[in-house]
């Protein structure tokens, strides 16, 4: 009896190791098969390339660039072909702190056709799906209404305001400001984040932004707040000013008019602050980061905005930027409690650097905080005289504490 039990065990024994060896090779063999491996044709346009490109396939195998994310959301770079290199840098400091968890799809915007070298290196820089888009000519350049000779008399006269001699920047700041959202890619999404060439995100997400918009019910979320240069707006308050007394009907109730208009010194007390010749306070929401709500942009309230400010002329007359445009419109058309101050990313656009007041959560977000070394600005910008931010708390939505939300999940 014990002698047949014996045998029956090696039996069982030996069959057990070659059944788990055969199942392992199959499943190994089958995982193979399911792998495209690329044919390689080395004449052949975006061929890739035996010695790096072709291993990459086997480890992130057809299907990798599934969006994870939930929410109908898009990152969006509108840039140049000769900014490759610092889209890149923005690309893979989003990508690690916040995209690679989600994966959301980029769009990239151009007047004129991205290059080859430039859809491969962004492309190889994603997680997700990438667009190239063409912006159509009648988007990009002055409208037919814009007198060239004004406009031109304006250009060879503003050397002395910053960009003021650049007709790109003037056709950037028009698009910004009233045609991005219009683009037919971007008609399919609605949630965007702005992502401009050379920024850097200083902490971890740990959450998906959109998210936290939608369910927060949010239109729009920045992070850094301060003044414009007056002189690139002569005429943008009284223009705004006579928009809003003929159309009452569009301002919101619970605008946050009072943080463009309040004057008093006292918040940023020590140094005597630009003063500015009208009601405006010069208090804008730096656009280079913005997620927001693409529908804000598209309602009928903003277009009547922005077709009335577009008709004055003042994008090309005079160098109107798409920042105290957005936020103006904003502050109007918008209950305050809609915008939201995210102080928990930390991020970085030349000259300035915005971190996470705590340091507990600088320490948890894994945030990295040192100002440049080669700026000449060291300190954080919200504690600087310019920024607007306590205006903000003060007159605008309020302070939050992150605690609120429930940020860490
Ligand atoms: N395609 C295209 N993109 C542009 C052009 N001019 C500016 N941009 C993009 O528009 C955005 C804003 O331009 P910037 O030059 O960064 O303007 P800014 O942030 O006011 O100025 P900086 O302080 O120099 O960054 C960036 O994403 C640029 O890449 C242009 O002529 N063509
Ligand atoms: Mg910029």
């Amino acid at each position: 009896m014990i002698r047949h039990t014996f045998i029956l065990g090696i039996i069982l024994a030996v069959y057990y190791y070659y059944s788990v060896e055969y199942f392992e090779n199959r499943s190994k063999s089958q995982l193979l098969q399911s792998i495209e491996f690329p044919s390689y044709n080395p004449l052949e346009k975006h061929a890739p390339k035996l010695a790096s490109n072709s291993y990459l396939d086997v480890k992130y195998p057809k299907g990798a660039r599934q969006q994870i994310g939930k929410e109908n959301a898009t990152l969006v770079m509108l840039c140049r072909n000769s900014e490759l290199e610092g889209a890149l840098k923005s690309m893979r400091s989003l990508e690690d702190r916040f995209n690679r968890h989600y994966k959301y799809p980029w769009v990239f915007l151009n007047e004129v056709p991205f290059s080859d070298e430039f859809i491969e290196k962004t492309t190889l820089m994603a997680s997700g799906k990438v667009y190239h888009e063409l912006i159509p000519e009648e988007d990009w350049e002055a409208p037919k209404f814009i007198n060239e000779t004004k406009l031109q008399e304006s250009l060879d006269s503003s050397h002395h305001i910053i960009y003021g001699s650049y007709r790109s920047y003037r056709n950037m700041c028009h698009f910004n400001s009233g045609y991005f959202y219009r683009q037919k890619r971007l008609l399919d999404y609605e949630w965007y984040f702005r992502v401009e060439p050379d920024v850097e995100y200083m902490c971890d997400f740990q959450y998906d932004p959109f998210e936290l918009l939608r369910t927060t019910n949010k239109m729009y979320g920045f992070i850094v707040t301060f003044l414009e240069y007056e002189n690139t707006i002569p005429t943008l308050w009284p223009t705004v000013e006579s928009f809003m007394k003929e159309n009452p009907d569009l301002i919101h109730p619970n605008n946050s008019l009072d943080f463009i208009t309040t004057h008093e010194n006292s918040l940023n007390s020590y140094i005597d602050l630009i003063p500015s010749s009208s009601d405006y306070n010069l208090c804008h929401f730096w656009s280079n980061f913005e997620i927001a709500n693409l529908n804000f942009f598209r309602s009928e309230a903003y277009g009547r905005y922005f077709d009335y400010l577009d008709k004055s002329g003042g994008f090309y007359y005079e160098r109107w930027g798409d920042a105290p445009v957005h936020t103006i419109g904003l502050s109007i058309l918008l209950d305050k409690n809609q915008i939201h101050h995210f102080e928990d990313i930390g991020y970085y656009h030349a000259p300035y650097l915005s971190c996470p007041g705590s340091g507990e959560v600088r320490a948890s977000k894994r945030c990295i905080c040192e100002p440049r070394t080669s700026e000449k600005i060291k300190k954080p910008i919200d504690v600087d005289v310019y920024s607007c931010l306590p205006r903000w708390w003060k007159y605008g939505g309020g302070k939050r504490f992150l605690n609120e939300i429930d940020y860490i999940r």
